[in-house]
């Protein structure tokens, strides 16, 4: 596909797509940009309506200092690869997304990587989740909403990030 061709296309998509556009990004949501096709934006309240899985309970520790921090309660959440798929990849080469990564950043510019195969072909994607409820009450910014985590880190501190900004995916080359 060429650049107009592309050009045009995702200017059909973003002015089609009546909630979710990343310019309308409130606070304290999400957007999803880079190597998608429509990028989006997602308000606490939207990832509220969507978080349809339940996390089970996880104790906190730390990869660096390897330090218990504490037991975290269910977290009610959507997973991270939902959103993405809403948002859909870009797929301009063949096998583009094997090579795709794509990078959690927070607020205060804190960020993780997850790679495509990790949360699409491997058991990890099942339990990375954004969320907005713990323990069954509503998390608000201020105790780091949204938050997204790893449900199956071996250490899981890294990999929960609070107050959670945007998910910017990018096709890597050799
Ligand atoms: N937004 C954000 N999330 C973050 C971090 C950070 O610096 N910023 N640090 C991570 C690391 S390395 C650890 S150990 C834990 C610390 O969690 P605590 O602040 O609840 O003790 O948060 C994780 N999530
Ligand atoms: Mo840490």
């Amino acid at each position: 596909m060429g650049m107009a061709d592309t050009a045009a296309k995702f200017e059909q998509v973003m002015t089609s797509t009546a909630p979710a556009i990343a310019e309308h990004a409130t606070p304290g949501g999400i957007s999803l940009t880079g190597d998608v096709l429509r990028a989006m934006s997602f308000s606490v309240d939207e990832l509220r309506a969507r978080a349809n899985v339940l996390a089970d309970t996880f104790d906190l520790q730390c990869f660096t200092t390897d330090r218990f921090i504490r037991t975290v309660d269910r977290y009610r959440g959507v997973l991270l690869k939902e959103l993405i798929s809403l948002a859909g990849l870009r797929c301009d080469s063949p096998g583009d997304f094997k090579r795709m990564v794509m990078i959690a950043s927070a607020h205060d510019g804190y960020a993780v990587t997850f790679s495509w195969h990790e949360l699409f072909n491997t058991p990890v994607g099942e339990q990375v989740l954004i969320a907005c409820e713990c323990g069954g009450q509503p998390l608000d910014a201020e105790h780091g909403a949204p938050v997204l985590f790893s449900g199956t880190d071996i250490h899981s501190a890294p990999r929960h990030v609070k107050r959670l900004a945007r998910i910017e995916t990018r096709v890597l080359r050799p």
